[in-house]
């Protein structure tokens, strides 16, 4: 309806206008079309680069609540487990890489995109220089949960990278390597559980089950 009173008003408009000042109006709206065009491209192309690794295929099916992000594929031995306690936990998650530094347009797309898309949490990891999780945090008002990966440096430098926030932009910050990837899995279910009761009552009985076996515990004498 919208549309058709603009091109009711854009009609009415043409009849009153001279040849060349019809050219003109012409030409100005090819070339709102054709930036239109270079627009989408960008957003396809962006979208293609997100795409590239074979981790973000997981549970197609369902939309994904969390989106576990590393930083380079070598991170992924670290952050597979968030994924593997997302599924355990039945949280629908997407998984893929991402740089700060190596993909930042990338990087601000998905952040910017990804309450729209239906993304409830996001977990980040990445090591050494770690500003993957402060960038997506910077361009989202989604929770953002930091993983520090083992570095060269015991990974100390990408605890500090991440947890050190300025006031204004937090990043939740989890433990250094894989039980930070774990934990961030769990607290994401944790702020899921409490508008979620099928997730509340799978985190429930994960930590039962978890308590069962430490008491079950066995010690060699
Ligand atoms: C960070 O640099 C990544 O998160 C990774 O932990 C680290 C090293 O990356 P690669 O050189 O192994 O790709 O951005």
């Amino acid at each position: 309806m919208a549309i058709h009173r603009r091109n009711i008003a854009l009609t009415r408009c043409i009849g009153i206008l001279t040849g060349s000042q019809y050219h003109l109006v012409f030409y100005r709206i090819k070339l709102a079309g054709a930036a239109r065009d270079r627009r989408e491209a960008r957003r396809v192309s962006l979208l293609a680069q997100t795409n590239q690794t074979p981790y973000n295929s997981h549970m197609p099916e369902l939309k994904p609540l969390v989106a576990v992000i590393m930083g380079s594929k070598s991170d992924w031995e670290t952050m597979r487990r968030s994924v593997e306690t997302l599924d355990e936990l039945g949280v629908p998650n997407e998984a893929r890489v991402l740089s700060a530094h190596r993909t930042p347009d990338a990087t601000a797309e998905f952040a910017r995109n990804g309450a729209a898309r239906g993304l409830r949490v996001v977990i980040a990891g990445a090591g050494g220089a770690a500003h993957l999780a402060g960038v997506i945090a910077a361009h989202t008002w989604l929770p953002v949960l930091g993983v520090p990966i083992q570095s060269k440096l015991q990974g100390l430098d990408s605890l500090l990278s991440t947890a050190q926030m300025p006031g204004g932009i937090p990043v939740g910050t989890l433990a250094i390597g894989e039980a930070g990837a774990k934990n961030a899995a769990l607290l994401a279910a944790a702020i899921l559980a409490t508008s979620d009761e099928a997730i509340r009552k799978k985190l429930e009985a994960f930590r039962k089950k978890q308590s069962e076996s430490v008491l079950a515990a066995k010690l060699e004498k």
